[in-house]
């Protein structure tokens, strides 16, 4: 061959490297552990076997860009039992290296598609490469909250009681939905077929009939039968609500419609899940205090309590389980303040049903919806994350190809939409909050925020004192950060497998469940603000942010942590415990909102206060 034909043969060019097969002949002693490929001077992928075997194999998709004047390696790492020594395993490494050029040289195999093989010894590796790059859809990475919404877009949920038992009251509150009066006016007319979706949360729909009323033409039966025969997770009926007032003064629980519905239930709803709802919990609970305090008596809590449990047993719980056995889930509500538990349960124990019995997507859908619970959302967020991507950080396997800001963009998505604000402006997934974040994680602002102690005082109680102090000094809430793209083009390199692409997948995820979670804190209702946002991540600057990054750096400047990269178990653990550390729980937020004050300007979109405003 003439030196200039091997020049042309090899000109400058770009592969994309797809997957790496690593296979061990069975005659040899030693097993694979896990392989990196290092290319140029980019760690690019650290894949761990769980249990050390002959082979392995990893697939990039999209794949990994190597241009031409950049050396790749490939080192295996393999461990083998010293004979005669028992539990100890000897470590090799075996390095195989190569040139993009013998990518080029390699034979071409159909569509662009080439295979290099190296081998030592009893070793064989495989590198495949394409000249074009493949990127799955549109080449982005979907976010997982995507996929349960194409399964499931809304939580479909019947609700029946008689009139004024209070299942609009209930549903405004589970869901934060203002316009329900409005909207049951325009169904009544049309009947349970009627969808009910709602502008202020469309997450949820809604069917509501006032009572079952078994044999009549358009009733709950033939509704449900229609329902459950549709193919579709989306269209069938998730769960059903069947509410019903406490009775007072020895009025009957059900009427003998009800009770009819109850017991056909399982012809009726299938798999449906049927949750009882006693309403209106605060008018007996007042009318124990009532008698009580009436009597001259100054009882204790626990002694309420106990007439309270004695009560809902002899006029509910009894009445019912005579009825259909103790297998239907109920619970006690009320919507009144210091009630919100009450809610928080009957959602969990709706979800939960959800889950066993119809679909953990329509389960998923259930908890998006909801927005009276902060516990149930931060689990499911955790529970989507763990899911999806946050298991790509680990591996690296699933970013590669992609910038860290596609990475952090879909993990962004996934979040956001697991916390389902009312957001009509779509601000939380702008790219100026987006930045922002990005700033928040760079933690590149370097104003002296006073540090507040978290440890001392837990997550919730800091987060509200940095509020306070904030809006106690400010002539407004418009705070002066500012998203600064200038200090976030490290997120436009590529993502590579390195302690710090990890470190800052993982802060993000941390910093914006926390300002999510600040976020429910501020917005009892309404919709997303600009200055409300502002807020929560000045409060979590504050309040949390230190210590979390500080956790993390010191996390990944020890050496014997940097040596475990690639163990994907120590990411999620240590994201889970750091999003533990930094929550806000169900039974704090009412006295912490008590405590903010009034909350109602930061309601209000201001026009003149956008994302750039600086303070006065
Ligand atoms: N004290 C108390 N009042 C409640 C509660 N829930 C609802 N109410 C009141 O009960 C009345 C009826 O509540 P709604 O939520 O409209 O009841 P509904 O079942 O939707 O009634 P219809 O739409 O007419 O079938 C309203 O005055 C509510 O304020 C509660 O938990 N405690
Ligand atoms: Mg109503």
């Amino acid at each position: 061959m003439s030196p200039s034909l091997h020049t042309t043969d090899i000109r400058p060019t770009q592969f994309f490297i797809t997957s790496i097969n690593v296979d061990l002949l069975e005659t040899s002693r030693r097993q694979v552990e896990y392989v990196e490929l290092r290319v140029g001077s980019r760690t690019l992928a650290v894949r761990h076997v769980p249990i050390p075997s002959k082979s392995l194999s990893e697939t990039f998709i999209p794949g990994i860009e190597v241009s031409d004047d950049e050396q790749c390696l490939v080192s295996v790492h393999c461990c083998h039992r010293v004979i005669g020594i028992i539990g100890i395993n000897k470590k090799t490494v075996v390095d195989l290296s190569f040139a993009p050029q013998d990518i080029a040289l390699s034979p071409n195999a159909i569509s662009g598609k080439r295979t290099l093989r190296l081998a030592e010894g009893k070793l064989q590796v495989v590198v495949s490469a394409s000249e074009t790059l493949y990127r799955p859809e549109t080449g982005k990475l979907i976010p997982f909250s995507d996929s349960i919404l194409r399964t499931c877009p809304r939580f479909r949920l019947l609700i029946m009681g008689k009139d004024g038992v209070g299942k609009s009251s209930l549903i405004g509150r589970a869901f934060k939905i203002r316009s329900l009066r409005f909207y049951e006016a325009c169904q009544r007319q049309d009947g349970i077929d009627t969808e009910l979706i709602f502008q202020e949360n469309d997450k949820v729909v809604l069917h509501n009939s006032r009572n079952p009323v078994p044999g009549t033409s358009n009733n709950v039966e033939a509704f449900l039968a229609r329902r459950r025969s549709m193919p579709d997770l989306k269209d069938r009926v998730h769960a059903v609500w069947l509410c019903l007032a406490i009775p007072r003064a020895n009025e009957p629980l059900f009427d003998e419609d009800t009770k009819k519905f109850i017991e056909r239930r399982r012809q009726i709803l299938g798999d449906i899940p049927l949750v009882i709802v006693f309403t209106k919990l605060d008018l007996v609970v007042g009318g124990i205090e009532y008698e009580a305090f009436g009597n001259g008596e100054d009882p204790e809590a626990w002694y309420l309590e106990e007439r309270l449990r004695n009560e809902l047993e002899k006029s509910c719980i009894q009445p019912l389980q005579r009825l259909a056995g103790t297998d239907i889930p109920n619970v006690a509500i009320s919507v009144q303040e210091g009630y919100e538990s009450t809610i928080e349960q009957l959602l969990e124990v709706t979800a939960g049903k959800v889950d066993k019995y119809v679909a953990n997507e329509a389960a998923m859908a259930a908890l998006m919806a909801q927005r009276a619970s902060i516990s149930l959302k931060l689990s499911n967020s955790i529970s989507a994350g763990k899911k999806r991507h946050w298991r790509g950080l680990a591996s690296g396997s699933k970013f590669l190809g992609y910038t860290l800001k596609d990475c952090l963009d879909v993990i962004h998505t996934e979040i956001v939409s697991c916390w389902n604000f009312e957001d009509p402006n779509r601000y939380l997934v702008s790219d100026q909050f987006k930045t922002l974040m990005l700033n928040v994680v760079a933690n590149t602002d370097t104003r002296d925020f006073p540090d507040s102690d978290v440890e001392d005082v837990g997550f919730g109680l800091a987060v509200a004192s940095a509020i306070i102090g904030i809006r106690g000094t400010a002539v407004r809430v418009v705070l002066p950060i500012t998203a600064n793209i200038m200090l976030v083009g490290w997120a436009h390199d590529l993502y590579q497998y390195s302690g710090t692409a990890s470190s800052q997948c993982i802060a993000y995820i941390v910093d914006l469940t926390a300002i999510m979670q600040i976020l429910f804190l501020l917005m009892p209702q309404g919709h997303m603000t600009i200055p409300t946002i502002k807020l929560a991540i000045t409060a979590y600057s504050m309040a949390g942010i230190n210590e979390v990054h500080s956790r993390i750096r010191d996390h990944y400047e020890n050496p014997h942590n940097v040596l475990a990269l690639g163990g994907r178990d120590h990411t999620l653990e240590m994201i889970v415990q750091l999003i533990k550390e930094t929550s806000i729980k169900s039974e704090e937020l009412a006295s912490l909102r008590a405590g903010l004050g009034d909350l109602g300007k930061l309601q209000r979109d201001d026009p003149r206060y956008g994302w750039d405003d600086g303070d006065d």
